[in-house]
């Protein structure tokens, strides 16, 4: 029984996916065509990261991509825009440094709506467990053409050195290693503490999509 004076948010644990596909547009594949890649190939945590479309165009192709995730009975994030989570009730909700705070995000959207930051140094990991992130994604492990802008990388030292700084603080938020990550990558970057990965090209240039993604969840759990 609810104790009185508690919130549904306190009794609410969120699942959180240990494989993110992180969408993106080639010369030969949309958005879409990203996604449904990675759904066919057993990916169940999707998030569609679209940059330098508006809101509404961001919104349409949301609205397609949530009836592709529940065909699936996969979980959809979207990417920095909190009013286009809220209108097709996405599972998620990722907002990096410079999108708009979290705090002020979760008033926008549903409670129940898991809201994931980004994090490049132990400062910003220390902000968003502050501001509430329900898990972080964590990078760039090494260098990659699918984010501009790339912070310096951190490698397999960097993020030993912030998990070892996390146990020291007794942090627990779900750390997602993120950038130019490879299947080979996954049990070094296991090896550190993260929880686990977000990637994109690795799916997407794979030879074997179905396998990789078997590949990939077998060195997570
Ligand atoms: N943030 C840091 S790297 C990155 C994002 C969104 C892109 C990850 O894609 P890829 O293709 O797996 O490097
Ligand atoms: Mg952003």
């Amino acid at each position: 029984k609810r104790s009185a004076g508690h919130s549904d948010q306190q009794f609410h644990t969120p699942v959180i996916g240990r494989l993110q596909f992180i969408s993106q547009e080639t010369e030969e594949m949309s958005h879409l065509d990203s996604i449904r890649l990675a759904l066919e190939a057993g990916c169940r945590w999707i998030q569609l990261r679209i940059k330098g479309r508006t809101e509404e165009e961001i919104l349409a192709m949301a609205r397609e991509a949530i009836q592709l995730c529940d065909r699936f009975g996969a979980r959809l994030i979207i990417n920095d825009h909190p009013r286009v989570a809220r209108t097709v009730q996405a599972y998620g909700l990722h907002l990096g440094l410079t999108d708009m705070p979290i705090p002020e995000a979760r008033s926008l959207v549903s409670r129940k709506m898991i809201i994931g930051g980004t994090a490049n140094t132990w400062e910003d990991i220390q902000s968003r467990i502050a501001e509430g992130a329900d898990y972080i994604g964590l990078g760039p492990f090494r260098f990659t053409r699918t984010k501009q802008n790339l912070s310096p990388i951190l490698g397999t030292d960097g993020y030993a050195r912030l998990m070892q700084q996390m146990t020291e603080n007794r942090f627990q938020t779900p750390i997602i290693a993120i950038g130019g990550v490879t299947p080979e990558d996954i049990d070094v970057l296991r090896q550190t503490g993260i929880y686990g990965v977000a990637l994109s090209s690795a799916l997407i240039g794979a030879a074997d999509p179905k396998a990789t993604v078997s590949q990939i969840q077998q060195a997570l759990c």
